[in-house]
């Protein structure tokens, strides 16, 4: 039996980061809709990576990245019926901005302190790989759904630029 890929898409995840708190926005629209989650969408023709990247940074909460630190990508694989969904996503840190944080059509901003994560709002993968990145870890995961609910995955965390382990 075969399955052919419906759609393959590039992403981008931006965690901004301020005296031990991490910026979550709930999401008015869009895939994770009502979930919490960093501040990113599709990348477009024509843009880079971290164009896509700042470009969302405005749009969802007008706040312009000064600097983006490269975390890591993420393979999501989504099954349906017999159709596959693939989305990857760029993850970056962010510490240094210009403009105030603020609420726009799309989305909603809270600071959350590391500690107070609302994990069981937020995607299921999340808790898997973020917890990494926001200690300043780079990244590669791979995650499998069925129809968005999480199957299984792996986590590659590289440790100070060289050994590199393998979570389940
Ligand atoms: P729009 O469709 O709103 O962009 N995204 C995910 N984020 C997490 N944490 N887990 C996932 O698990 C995700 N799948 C997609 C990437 C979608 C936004 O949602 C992120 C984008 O920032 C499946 O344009």
């Amino acid at each position: 039996m075969s399955s052919q890929v419906q759609k393959a898409e590039v992403q981008t995840l931006v965690y901004f980061l301020r005296r031990g708190k991490v910026l979550l926005i709930e999401k008015k629209r869009g895939l994770g809709k009502g979930f919490f989650n960093g501040v990113g969408g599709k990348v477009h023709k024509n843009e880079s990576v971290e164009q896509a990247a700042l470009r969302e940074c405005e749009e969802e909460i007008c706040a312009l990245p000064k600097k983006l630190h490269w975390q890591g990508l993420l393979e999501f694989i989504n099954y349906k019926k017999r159709e596959i969904e693939m989305i990857y996503v760029h993850v970056f840190l962010c510490k240094k901005w210009k403009g105030k944080v603020k609420e726009t059509e799309e989305a909603k901003p809270f600071w959350f302190k590391l500690s107070e994560i609302p994990w069981d709002k937020m995607w299921e993968d999340d808790k898997f790989w973020l917890p990494y990145v926001l200690r300043g870890k780079k990244i590669f995961a791979s995650f499998k759904f069925n129809r968005w609910k999480l199957i299984n995955g792996n986590v590659m965390v590289l440790e100070n630029g060289r050994k590199i382990k393998t979570r389940n």
